[in-house]
């Protein structure tokens, strides 16, 4: 045992320990005031170098967990009877061997594809998973790989591997240096920002606006973030795509454009961005002509400036071709890897340069039934349903989910349950029952954020400061419990011994070794701090403001960028067929689409456990338009069928005239419906799930993302 294994509390302890939420990416650190063994008070640490005392009201929530009698401690079984499932508790040993035996059966039988795994959310923020994660997913021996990425962040990452070599190489904005922030497709008031760890980004825009920067906002519905900016501008969904490209052409017609010495393929761009105008942009997107030009203009200005885009501008049919023409406008614009431009964080654990995520790869095998290519290991998460459902050889009969609710989280959810019951074998890892794990035979419940050591291996990457932290579980685990590290450690060593394949020494010892160690290992060896230093500085080491780095990073064989690779640049043709319809069939008068929302104090589909979270003002109404609501008769507050091709919905909906004409929104993560299963306060959340009317069929045709957004729905009166 290394410096960074440290004692938990002891039983009864009183006083202060130091925190950290692990609820999303602004990765807080906390203050925890425990009385008797109980946790009355968690604020923000104000020592903390990246979050500086900051806290959302989530973060308070960690404590609920903790202590919510509904969160399982010990394994589960689902016993069928005549009044429904009834949940049996069983012993470690006993669940995880019967969880071994049948997953090793049906590789056996049916070969490796036969086992489906689906990874949520939650394992990037959980040290266990990334220490010991890829040791248990390998040994399934599975193709049919899917996580909460092809639903969220993929185009990034294809992106990112495509222009720098590295699908985790993805440059964040220099938020506090910044004179101009262009935010598009991203609402960081309530998400606390995303692919840019930026803890406090409230205050965070106070400075920007002190300093006299900008922030621009380009979103369909004037969000939290945009009532902060100092503009907003309404983008018709899914039609970004032709907006950046316009700025593209702007920049380069201009002469603006002002590209690192190691960029290269500069005239082939120019060509291929010269069918995209603003005028062309303008009349597809509804962001006027003019606010594009002077938008590309000032971002190739002096000010240091950078464009942004998050989620809305990633889970669309575009979504590859939006990230990359803003990483194009941020490599072009002359604030490239500088002080206030687009820049890349250095953590003292280097993911990227050490290679402990591979750099990314594409195509090396497609589903089975749709033909779609998978990209770092991975096919889209909008084809799982199909893979389970259609019979023939490599079919998915046994399922694993791992921190995830994929029944509220992916297109056609309710397709998805169906999916999951005709399994043979189902088993989650996770401390809820849930939409999704309610459908699994065994539920494997891993200990909580207070109870596991965490250091940040993935957000810290991501930071708009350079800083590592090393934050001890506060509680011990209880026998009757166990880490999720030791649950994939145990699982993949059962597994390996069915097959009669047992685990070599070096892969048995890595299994076996707490993340303490493993994290101590690379923190030692990385040069930049050490877990000595950490222990010191429970608050966390600041090692300071984000510095200039190409291209001695570039992850690239020839330590170049070059800004028009095949992959990426084939869809153009898509896009340009696709602008060429619009243009041929004007949009009708009554034409609605659907996106998303996050609010504050949501998280995903899975705190509504928590009344601390869910009381007050309901927020799960469709949001439309006041004149879209007029146009079809229907009252304010009121009750409406929403359809898709894939589902209908009833839900309530509320007027709001900060939703773009022809757009609504519904959040993501409600629609909870646990019959014959005890779980709190969940089931009284109101709500309905807009993953029943998403579709799988709708993808951004290069990274399988899921088009989540710009969804086609029909609005009426019940
Ligand atoms: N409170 C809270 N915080 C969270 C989460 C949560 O559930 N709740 N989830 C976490 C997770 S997993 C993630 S990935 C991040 C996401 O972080 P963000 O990307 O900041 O999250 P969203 O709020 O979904 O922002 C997407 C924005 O895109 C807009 N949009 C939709 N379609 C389009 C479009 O076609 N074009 C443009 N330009 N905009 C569009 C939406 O209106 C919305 O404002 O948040 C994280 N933080
Ligand atoms: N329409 C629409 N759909 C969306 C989105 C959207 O904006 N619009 N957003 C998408 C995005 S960005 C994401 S990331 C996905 C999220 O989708 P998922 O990751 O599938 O779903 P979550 O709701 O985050 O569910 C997390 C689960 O993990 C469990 N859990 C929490 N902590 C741990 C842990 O430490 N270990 C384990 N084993 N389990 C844990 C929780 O109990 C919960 O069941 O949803 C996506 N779906
Ligand atoms: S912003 Fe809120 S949810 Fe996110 S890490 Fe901080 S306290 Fe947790
Ligand atoms: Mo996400």
């Amino acid at each position: 045992m290394g410096v960074l294994s440290q004692p938990p509390v002891p039983l009864g302890f009183t006083g202060t320990r130091h925190g950290v939420c692990n609820l999303c990416e602004a990765i807080c650190g906390l203050e925890l005031t425990l009385e008797d063994g109980e946790v009355t008070g968690i604020r923000g640490n104000p020592a903390d170098p990246l979050s500086r005392g900051y806290i959302c009201p989530k973060g308070v929530s960690l404590a609920d967990v903790y202590a919510d009698p509904d969160r399982l401690r010990r394994p589960v079984r689902r016993v069928q009877g005549p009044d429904g499932d009834t949940w049996v508790e069983m012993g470690w040993d006993e669940a995880l061997d019967l969880v071994a035996d049948r997953l090793a059966a049906t590789i056996s039988a049916q070969g490796g594809n036969a086992v489906g795994i689906y990874l949520g959310n939650p394992n990037a923020h959980s040290l266990g998973f990334g220490t010991h994660g890829a040791g248990f997913v390998r040994s399934l021996r599975t193709q049919n790989r899917f996580s909460a990425s092809t639903v969220d962040q993929v185009p990034h990452q294809l992106v990112a591997w495509q222009l720098f070599g590295h699908q985790l190489m993805i440059p964040i904005p220099d938020l506090d240096r910044t004179q101009l922030f262009v935010v598009i497709g991203a609402n960081p008031m309530a998400s606390n920002g995303s692919l840019m760890t930026v803890p406090d980004f409230p205050q965070r825009v106070r400075d920007l606006k002190a300093r006299e920067g900008r922030m621009v906002v380009i979103d369909p519905r004037r969000t939290e973030t945009a009532k902060v900016a100092d503009e907003h501008h309404f983008v018709r969904p899914g039609t970004d795509a032709p907006v950046l490209l316009a700025m593209l052409q702007v920049l380069l017609t201009e002469g603006l454009a002002r590209p690192p010495a190691y960029v290269d393929g500069l005239d082939r761009l120019a060509e291929l961005v010269a069918p995209f105008s603003p005028e062309r942009a303008a009349a597809v997107s509804g962001v006027d002509a003019e606010v594009i030009r002077e938008l590309a203009r000032a971002v190739a200005g002096e000010e240091p400036a950078v464009v942004y885009g998050r989620m809305g501008v990633s889970t669309q049919g575009f979504g590859t071709l939006c990230q990359w023409a803003i990483h194009c406008l941020n490599l072009l614009s002359g604030h490239f890897d500088s002080p206030g431009g687009s820049m890349f964080t250095e953590p003292a654990v280097d993911t990227v340069g050490r290679r402990i995520a591979g750099p990314g790869r594409h195509d090396r095998w497609r589903s089975r039934v749709r033909d779609v290519p998978e990209f770092a290991g991975e096919l889209p998460a909008s084809v799982m349903a199909e893979e389970i459902r259609e019979p023939g050889e490599g079919q998915v009969q046994a399922m694993v989910t791992v921190a995830g609710n994929p029944v509220l989280s992916t297109p056609d959810g309710r397709g998805l349950a169906d999916a999951f019951d005709s399994l043979d074998f189902m088993v989650a890892v996770d401390f809820y029952l849930n939409e999704t794990t309610r459908h699994a035979d065994v539920v494997l419940p891993p200990t909580s954020a207070l109870e596991r050591d965490q250091y940040d291996l993935v957000f810290h990457g991501f930071a708009v400061r350079n800083t590592a932290r090393w934050t001890p579980a506060v509680f011990a685990r209880g026998d009757d419990q166990r880490h999720d590290w030791e649950i994939f450690g145990g699982l993949a060593t059962r597994i390996a011994d069915r097959l009669g394949e047992p685990l070599g020494d070096d892969a048995a010892a890595q299994l076996a070794a707490a993340p303490a160690d493993l994290v101590e290992l690379l923190l030692d060896t990385g040069g930049r701090t050490t877990a000595a230093d950490l222990v010191e500085h429970p608050e966390g080491v600041d090692l300071g403001p984000l510095a200039p780095t190409m291209p001695a990073r570039l992850q690239t064989a020839d330590q170049r960028v070059d800004v028009v690779p095949a992959l990426l640049v084939d869809d153009l043709e898509r896009l340009r067929g696709w602008l060429d319809d619009a243009e041929a069939t004007p949009r009708a008068d009554d034409e609605l689409v659907l996106i998303g929302r996050r609010h504050q104090r949501d998280c995903n589909s899975w705190l509504h456990n928590t009344t601390r979270l869910t009381k007050g003002r309901a927020r799960h109404h469709l949001l439309m338009h006041p004149d879209d609501l007029a146009a079809r008769g229907i009252a304010d507050g009121g009750t409406v069928v929403v359809s898709s091709r894939v589902g209908s919905v009833e839900v309530a909906v509320a007027g709001a005239d900060d939703m773009m004409r022809g757009v609504v929104s519904l959040p993501h993560g409600y629609g909870h419906q646990l019959p014959g299963v005890r779980l709190g306060h969940a089931s009284t959340v109101e709500g309905v799930s807009i993953n029943d009317l998403t579709d799988p069929d709708l993808l951004d045709a290069v990274s399988g993302n899921a088009a989540l957004n710009g969804v086609p729905v029909t609005v009426a009166a019940v």
